[in-house]
């Protein structure tokens, strides 16, 4: 492939309500739209490195200076002959796993396009609908209680609730007991440490499907050293940043389950690659989320039809986070299910471009 342009949008998209993590409280999408243009068709990637380094350690300033001063100008450059060979061509760039998935993700969704087939279909899945669960912020009781009764009766498969110290037991007791029965599951976005021993084996009490994330975002043996010493399984997130990282993980066994954010782990090549490493070791995947607008949020659809992906993954409806999109289809899941976008190549769905310019801070293309 050559590639023409490539334009980096930076975007603010404002939420329905906030999104509040043991890491802090969100308000709005702030990340860049990456398109890239090829031969008269374009493709379409979306960041998910955040305004400042509050999950991870990359950020949006950092990752639209490494692309404008590096990646963009080595695309236009070599182009590539596959996408899949993006990732081993910007190797020498360490790190930066979001920064780089943005870029890559666009000429993923470009080249599909160009070859008139669903990105489902490029990378090897098959199912028209995914299982999608809901992941809730931290709200007080009572809202969250109210929650979680909307999204059983809505039909999402498994109801995910952000824990930290001091809100985790006052929260699954209730929860728990208005719904002895749902698939329910914790997230403390790295809140705890080994201290905590004593609160982290009471989570054993409530028959959680995993436990994401308990210790610091970057560990793999104080996790190691945790998984024994509990019932439920864990799950790792912000550890996982590229497939050695969860080859390392596994071996460890420091994770019986891995959420899979394309971002975190360096693109789309990363993953299928990751994917054959967990099937191969029979461990479940699922597909997380960064509250994506609709460009990241049907990449990570197509991509959670790989057979994988046996877990409910958080790729639930649009319209839980943003009274408006970016793209003109909407992303909904019904009954728990959610619909491959397949309006079309690609990721198969089409911009709202008079939203997108509303919502757009800052625009710059950058040709060959
Ligand atoms: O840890 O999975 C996480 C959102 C932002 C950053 C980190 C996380 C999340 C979520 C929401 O849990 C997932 C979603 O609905 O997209
Ligand atoms: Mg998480």
């Amino acid at each position: 492939m050559k590639i023409d342009e490539v334009e980096l949008r930076v975007i603010r998209v404002p939420f329905r309500s906030a999104f509040t993590t043991s890491f802090g409280s969100q308000t709005e999408k702030h990340t860049v739209i990456v398109t890239v243009r090829s031969d008269g068709v374009e493709g379409y990637g979306e960041g998910v490195m955040e305004t400042l380094p509050e999950y991870r350690e990359e950020t949006l300033a950092g990752a639209l200076y490494l692309l404008r001063e590096a990646l963009v100008p080595a695309l236009l450059r070599d182009g590539c002959d596959h996408p899949g060979d993006l990732a081993a061509a910007w190797a020498r760039y360490r790190g930066n796993p979001m920064c780089k998935t943005s870029l890559e993700l666009a000429v993923w969704d470009c080249f599909a396009r160009q070859q008139g087939v669903a990105l489902r279909d490029l990378i090897g899945g098959s199912v028209s609908e995914i299982p999608v669960g809901a992941s809730l912020g931290m709200n007080p009781l009572g809202d969250t209680l109210a929650s979680v009764d909307r999204h059983v009766a809505e039909g999402y498969k498994r109801i995910k609730l952000k824990v930290e110290p001091g809100w985790d037991h006052e929260l699954l007791g209730p929860v728990r007991t208005a719904h002895p029965d749902i698939e329910l599951t914790v997230d403390a976005n790295s809140a705890y440490t080994l201290d905590d021993i004593d609160t982290l084996r009471r989570f054993d009490d409530y028959g959680l499907k995993y436990i994401e994330q308990p210790l610091h975002w970057d560990d793999l043996v104080d996790h190691a050293a945790l998984a024994p010493l509990l019932r439920t399984p864990l799950c790792l997130d912000e550890t996982l940043t590229s497939p050695a990282r969860v080859r390392a993980a596994l071996d460890l066994q420091a994770c019986a389950v891995v959420n899979l954010k394309v971002g975190r782990v360096g693109g789309l090549a990363a993953t299928l690659r990751i994917h054959e490493l967990c099937v191969e070791r029979g461990v479940p995947m699922w597909c997380g989320g960064m509250l994506e607008t609709g460009v990241g949020r049907a990449h990570n659809i197509h991509i959670a039809t790989l057979p994988g992906f046996t877990y409910p993954g958080d790729t639930a409806s649009a319209s839980r986070t943003y009274a408006r999109d970016i793209v003109l289809q909407p992303l909904e899941a019904t009954g728990g299910m959610m619909p491959v976008p397949l309006d079309g190549p690609g990721i198969g769905v089409t911009l709202d471009r008079a939203y997108l310019d509303e919502v757009t801070e800052s625009l710059e293309t950058v040709r060959r």
